[in-house]
């Protein structure tokens, strides 16, 4: 099929077969923020594989694009397009495919993503989507591509069992920005975005987060697979520092970095002896987890330069934290906060750089009181090694809170505008107004009662950390 394929496209130089990049417009060209200018995993695993297995695919970005003519014209004269789409980009991957259509009405359209799994409904009504994959897609793609008639219009795709059988992304296939960004990005590495020193380079050393939050609930879309090797991650970073390098700083996607204590204690041992240079990163804990192992984390944090700790406090009420089934308490919180200070003073006092957490934080929970987010507000005012990450909640597919909240009809995200922004409004019946004011500093008096006169350490502003990442 494929040979049909090229044969078809001949005259055309490059392959019948298109990846597009899925985004908001613009992004690549003139980036509203650092973290839009990310490269996609999922296309720069999967494109990796079809070019190892021979299969040359065409990458176009609707990032890099700003209008929709731009793009309809970048689709023309293909015979297959690939999309990955998530929820928050299902609007921009539905438009793209009917376009697609309209240019090339015998071609075939495939997505996968995680879209797929979690609303397969919201898919199946797109007509112009011919083949939809669930799940993960390494061991679906190559026969996809090769004989998609062979396929059924829904397929459950086929993962790896570990990443260790993944491949090393070939970075060079993820798309280049607009040449009017390319001297600020450090392609095919990527743009700091204020928590390390570019170039970046973003990697996943595991796919799931075991744990339960009724927001989030990776573990019941994900496929369990087994963990990245130790040695595989610090070879590949060595690798792109002296191929594209030298790296500024590394982000780690994982949803859940701080888990599997061997894992982490084979890190420990040998990034700090084996990479080139003990980049300073970025990974993800959780607050009970740090209580469980604070040695580890401690060590972690002095030796191997994990110097920017995302932990998703979320809240700084109990009540509210059952409500997520967070499996975290307030005082797991406190633990944290405290211990980072403590690791980070005398950090401090040794003349070493100090630690600090990106702080997630959730505002506008269903059943949140007003007397929640402001204990919520001042654990966060509390926090004195802090990037704030502050949005509104929002009931994503996929969840548990998320699929209820859309069957009561009470969700505000629809499937034209699933996303994005962190001050949206994103559910009925919660009073937004009263949580702008919130994070105005309006309630700053209150606030500050619960705390003592060393602890008010911040501003009581709070608007600037509603941050979409
Ligand atoms: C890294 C990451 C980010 C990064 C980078 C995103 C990027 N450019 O790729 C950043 C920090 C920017 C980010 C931001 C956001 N993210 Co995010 N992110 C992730 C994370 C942790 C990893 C994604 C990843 O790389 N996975 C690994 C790759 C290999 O998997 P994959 O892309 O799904 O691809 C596989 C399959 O889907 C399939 N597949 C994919 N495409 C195709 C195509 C075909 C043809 C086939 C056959 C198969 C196939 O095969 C691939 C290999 O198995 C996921 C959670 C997770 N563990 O996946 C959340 C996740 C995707 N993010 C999520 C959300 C909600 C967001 C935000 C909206 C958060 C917010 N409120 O601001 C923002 C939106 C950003 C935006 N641009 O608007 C949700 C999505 C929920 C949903 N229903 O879609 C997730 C699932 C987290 C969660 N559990 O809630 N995110
Ligand atoms: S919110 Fe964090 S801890 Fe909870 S399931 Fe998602 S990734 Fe895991």
């Amino acid at each position: 099929m494929l040979k049909r394929l090229r044969f078809a496209k001949a005259e055309r130089n490059n392959s019948p077969v298109l990846w597009l990049d899925l985004g908001d417009l613009g992004d690549l060209k003139s980036p509203r923020g650092p973290h839009e200018q990310w490269q996609d995993h999922g296309l720069g695993l999967l494109r990796t594989i079809l070019h190892q297995a021979g299969i040359a695919t065409d990458i176009e970005s609707a990032r890099r694009a700003t209008s929709w003519d731009q793009i309809q014209r970048g689709l023309a004269g293909y015979r297959m397009l690939l999309m990955n789409v998530r929820s928050y980009t299902f609007p921009i991957a539905y438009r793209a495919a009917q376009l697609f259509k309209e240019m090339n009405p015998v071609g075939v359209v495939m997505v996968g993503g995680l879209h797929a799994s979690v609303a397969l409904d919201e898919m199946t009504e797109v007509a112009a989507f011919d083949h939809i994959v669930q799940g993960p897609g390494e061991n679906t793609i190559i026969d996809l591509v090769r004989e998609p008639e062979t396929f059924p219009r829904v397929i459950q795709g086929q993962g790896a069992r570990s990443m260790a059988d993944w491949p090393m992304i070939d970075r060079t296939l993820w798309p280049q920005p607009h040449r009017r960004l390319k001297k600020k990005y450090p392609w095919p590495l990527e743009p700091e975005c204020g928590w390390g020193p570019g170039p970046v380079v973003t990697l996943l050393t595991s796919r799931v987060c075991p744990w339960r939050c009724v927001f989030c609930n990776e573990s019941s879309y994900i496929a369990n697979m087994g963990r990245r090797p130790v040695d595989a991650v610090i070879d590949e970073l060595n690798y792109l520092d002296r191929t594209h390098g030298p790296i500024g700083s590394v982000v780690i996607h994982d949803s859940m970095f701080f888990q599997h204590p061997k894992w982490l204690r084979e890190w420990l041992e040998k990034y700090p002896r084996r990479a080139n240079k003990v980049w300073p990163y970025w990974a993800a804990a959780r607050a009970d987890v740090v209580r469980e192992w604070p040695d580890l984390f401690e060590a972690l944090i002095r030796e191997t330069n994990w110097n920017l700790i995302s932990i998703g406090f979320e809240s700084g009420s109990d009540r509210v934290l059952r409500i997520l089934n967070k499996e975290c308490t307030v005082e797991d919180n406190f633990f944290a906060i405290d211990l980072l200070d403590r690791i980070a003073s005398e950090m401090e006092a040794e003349g070493r750089p100090a630690p600090r957490f990106w702080t997630n934080i959730m505002l506008g929970i269903p059943g949140e009181t007003r007397e929640d987010a402001v204990a919520t507000m001042r654990m966060v005012k509390y926090m004195r090694r802090s990037l704030p990450s502050i949005s509104f909640y929002a009931p994503y597919p996929g969840s548990a809170l998320g699929y209820q909240l859309i069957a009561e009809g009470k969700s505000r995200m629809t499937r034209e505008n699933y996303h994005r922004f962190p001050d949206d409004e994103k559910v009925q019946g919660i009073d937004y107004p009263f949580y702008r004011e919130l994070l105005a500093g309006k309630f700053d008096q209150e606030i500050n009662r619960g705390l003592d006169a060393a602890a008010g350490r911040q501003s009581g502003v709070f608007a600037h950390a509603l941050v979409k990442a």
